[in-house]
């Protein structure tokens, strides 16, 4: 994916954020397209993502290798997704890859809890969960499958704007 928004300043600001937490391994000169990339645990440690309680799974989704390092390219797609400029449509794509916990391209009950448990920092019982659960599945599910597929999920987040708000983050 290439989809940046940021101007040519601000890339080089991305640049200088990313080599300062491993300036041994980021080299300062990127013409030449260096093979770099920076462990997960670097990069969730960031003030930008700390708080998060997504983190790590907003990390993964952008890591090319799928092991959640990410090189500078990933870095900058990351960054550009959870930018106030970035289009919500765009947002709502990667919400939905975040909440699917099982990759099954349905957001299910499981997964919703799941959400929920980490959106509310786990400041809800269980019984308070799945009584949010089946009350959001049983608003959004238009097709009436139980669980909601990404125009459900669109419909979810078209009446209930928190579910996109760990995606914006000023940097
Ligand atoms: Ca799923
Ligand atoms: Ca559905």
């Amino acid at each position: 994916m290439d989809c940046t928004f940021f101007t040519r300043k601000e890339i080089l600001r991305l640049h200088g954020r990313y080599h300062e937490m491993a300036p041994n391994v980021v080299p300062m000169d990127y013409t030449k397209d260096p093979d770099v990339k920076l462990p997960m645990q670097l990069i969730i440690n960031m003030p930008e993502l700390k708080e998060n309680p997504f983190k790590e799974r907003i990390v993964e989704s952008f890591s090319e290798d799928g092991e959640g390092s990410l090189s500078f390219n990933d870095f900058v797609d990351m960054f550009s997704v959870l930018s106030e400029m970035a289009p919500r449509e765009l947002k709502a794509i990667y919400a939905f890859k975040i909440y699917d916990f099982n990759t099954d391209n349905f957001i299910c009950k499981a997964d919703l809890e799941k959400t929920l448990n980490k959106l509310t920092r786990e400041e809800l019982t269980a019984e308070e969960i799945t009584l949010v659960c089946e009350k959001v599945i049983e608003e959004a599910d238009m097709d009436g499958d139980g669980k909601l597929g990404f125009a459900d999920f669109e419909n979810m987040i078209s009446k209930a704007p928190d579910f996109l708000s760990t995606f914006h983050i000023r940097i």
